[in-house]
C-alpha cells in the first residue's frame, strides 16, 4: 500500500449531460454467495437487492448493492443501531438517506454529485465467508463500469469489506487502475440511531481544530470535552483521534475506531434545515447523528497501480 497525502491533481471532468446510473442488478446474480442461515440475498425496497447477514451472536445487518450501502445493523434484541429515514428513497440516481453511505471520490460540492458517485452506483457482491473467529465477512466492489466511466474519468476499483461479529467492521480499499495519478476524498458517512439529539454528547474531539460549515467555513478550536449538538451542526474536525465516542445518555454508547482516515465530520441538520430535507422525517433530526470517519481536508493521491486501505469499526455498549 502506498499513498500520498495532500496532493491534488487538476483534471478536466467530462461534461455529462445525461447520466444513467449503471445497469440494474438482479438479486439472483449473486446467489452463489449465499451461506445458509448466515448470508442471504433478497429483494429490498423497490426490488433493489440487499444482502442480509446474520451472526451467531444474534447481530444482523443489511447492505444494499445500490451504493454499497449498509442500511441496518441490529443488536441480538433486534434494536436498530443505525438511523434510516422512513422517507428514504430507493431510486436510481438518488442516495439512500441514512445507514452508512460511502462517500467517494468527492466529499463536498464540486464537479461530481454531492458526496461523489459511490453511493449512487450499483455495486457487485464478490465474496462472502465465515471467518475463523466466526465473524461473517462480505465483500462488495464498484469500478468505473458502474457509472459507465462517465462521471469520474479514471479507471479504479473500490472494494468494501464488511465484517459482522459483535462489532461492525468496514474496510475500504481503493486501487488506481489508471495510468495517471488519481486524487480523492472519502468517508463512511454513518448515521447513528439515537434517542434524542439533546441527550447526545460526542467525546474525543476536544482541542481539535475544525472547519465550521454553518459559520462560513470559519476555523475554530473545539473547547468541549463533551460536545453537544444545538441546532444545525456541520463540522469537519482535522486530525481527529482514531477513537471517538457517542454517548446517548441513558440509552447506549457507541465507540468508533478509524484507521487511515484523517478527519471526523459531525453533522446534524437541526430542526429548520432538517424540515427542508425532503427524504427526512420532520422529527428525523432528533433521532440521528452523523459522526463520519473521513478524508475531507486531506486528499488521497494514488499513483498508477497503487492502492489505499482505510477502515472503521463500530461497537456499542
Ligand atoms: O457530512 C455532512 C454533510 O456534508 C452536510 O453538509 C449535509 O449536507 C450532509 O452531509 C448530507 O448531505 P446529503 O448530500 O446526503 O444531503
Amino acid at each position: 500500500m502506498r499513498f500520498l497525502l495532500g496532493l491534488r491533481k487538476e483534471r478536466c471532468y467530462r461534461s455529462v449531460l445525461h447520466f444513467e446510473v449503471g445497469k440494474p442488478l438482479e438479486a439472483h446474480a449473486f446467489e452463489q454467495f449465499e451461506i445458509r442461515d448466515t448470508v442471504s440475498i433478497a429483494p429490498g425496497v423497490n426490488g433493489f437487492p440487499k444482502v442480509v447477514v446474520r451472526h451467531d451472536s444474534g447481530h444482523s445487518l443489511e447492505a444494499y448493492l445500490y451504493g454499497g450501502h449498509v442500511t441496518s445493523w441490529k443488536t441480538p434484541q433486534k434494536e436498530e443501531l443505525l438511523f434510516l429515514s422512513s422517507r428514504a428513497e430507493f431510486v436510481r440516481g438518488k442516495a439512500i438517506r441514512g445507514g452508512i453511505p460511502i462517500v467517494f471520490p468527492q466529499f463536498g460540492p464540486g464537479e461530481l454529485p454531492s458526496h461523489g458517485i459511490a453511493r449512487i452506483c450499483p455495486w457487485r457482491l464478490t465474496d462472502s465467508k465465515i471467518l475463523e473467529n466466526k465473524d461473517v465477512s462480505i465483500t462488495l466492489e464498484m469500478d468505473e463500469s458502474c457509472h459507465g466511466g462517465l462521471l469520474w474519468p479514471y479507471s479504479f476499483l473500490v472494494e468494501l469489506n464488511i465484517v459482522l461479529g459483535s462489532r461492525l467492521g468496514m474496510t475500504m480499499r481503493v486501487v488506481n487502475k489508471d495510468d495517471e495519478l488519481i486524487s480523492f476524498q472519502n468517508a463512511f458517512h454513518t448515521y447513528f440511531n439515537i434517542g434524542n439529539i439533546d441527550d447526545v454528547r460526542i467525546r474525543g474531539l476536544s482541542g481539535l481544530s475544525y472547519v465550521d460549515q454553518v459559520r462560513n467555513r470559519q476555523r475554530m478550536i473545539e473547547e468541549d470535552d463533551d460536545v453537544s449538538l444545538r441546532g444545525e451542526v456541520d463540522r469537519v474536525y482535522m486530525n481527529a483521534p482514531d477513537q471517538l465516542t457517542i454517548v446517548d445518555a441513558g440509552r447506549r454508547t457507541f465507540h468508533i475506531r478509524k484507521n487511515y482516515l484523517n478527519d471526523a465530520v459531525l453533522w446534524n441538520p437541526g430542526k429548520e434545515r432538517g424540515a427542508a430535507i425532503k427524504d427526512l422525517e420532520e422529527d428525523g433530526y432528533q433521532r440521528m447523528v452523523c459522526l463520519e470517519t473521513a478524508n475531507v481536508l486531506t486528499t488521497i493521491t494514488l499513483g498508477p497501480g497503487d492502492d489505499y486501505l482505510c477502515s472503521q469499526e463500530l461497537s456499542y455498549e
